[in-house]
């Protein structure tokens, strides 16, 4: 008898289960992957999952802990990027039915950008960096977290910051330049490969320090001239 190849998460995949092709959009604060997905939310072909940044502001209804690691990142860092993984790994494993799935972030940047930077100003100590390494390596090895497509939105840090003071979001006032130079830096690095961290999919580099209907436009031109099938 042969046994189905089934995910071990129970994610509802199956080796007979189309796995949809997963777009995951990346960039720093402010860069507009929010703005960026919506372009999309009208095709039948496609499902954006939601950004999991309500569920940081509100765990278990409650606490806002997003709020919390920028007023305490100390206290705060090791207890949001644990949320901020098992949020990100909830958005991997939810099954669509269309041939597209696209997700705002990834368990990638999570560990690569966000993670590494906290590490990198003593904001989560080495162990705790340790522990949180051996999660994400952990639950990348399973099929749901594969990414087919990542698309990074680069943009100047000061447009960013721009962008997150207009939307004036609880607990951003205290996100300052240098902490979107070093994300940015970290972004960078990974997607020129110039950094240890790998790239887990193909990628494109848009400029989003444009107008959001341009990101678009150059979005479609990239699409355009790859085939991804589905149309
Ligand atoms: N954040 C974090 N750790 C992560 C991911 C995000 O501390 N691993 C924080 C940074 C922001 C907030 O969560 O304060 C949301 O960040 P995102 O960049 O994920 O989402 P935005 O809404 O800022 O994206 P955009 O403006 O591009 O739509």
């Amino acid at each position: 008898v042969l046994m189905e190849n089934v995910c071990p998460n129970s994610c509802g995949w199956t080796s007979r289960t189309k796995r949809p092709l997963t777009i995951a959009v990346e960039g720093n604060i402010g860069s507009g992957k929010t703005t960026f997905l919506r372009n999309f939310e009208h095709l039948k072909n496609s499902t954006i999952i939601p950004e999991p940044v309500a569920r940081w502001c509100s765990v278990d209804g409650r606490f806002n802990l997003l709020q919390k690691m920028y007023e305490n990142p100390r206290k705060y860092s090791l207890a949001l990027q644990t949320y901020v993984q098992l949020t990100m790994l909830q958005n991997h494993r939810a099954p669509v039915s269309t041939d597209f799935k696209l997700m705002e972030r990834s368990l990638y940047s999570a560990r690569y950008c966000f993670v590494e930077n906290l590490f990198r100003s003593n904001l989560l100590s080495e162990v705790e960096t340790i522990i949180l390494d051996e999660w994400f390596e952990h639950l990348i090895t399973t099929e749901c977290c594969v990414v087919d497509l990542i698309v990074y939105l680069r943009t100047d840090p000061a447009v960013a910051m721009d962008r997150i003071k207009k939307r004036n979001r609880d607990g951003e006032n205290t996100v300052s330049m240098d902490y979107l130079n070093s994300l940015h830096d970290l972004h960078e690095e990974w997607f020129a490969g110039r950094s240890s961290f790998p790239m887990p999919a193909n990628c494109v580099v848009l400029d989003a320090n444009q107008d959001a209907d341009l990101v678009k436009r150059d979005f479609i031109e990239y699409v355009k001239n790859h085939d991804f099938g589905g149309g």
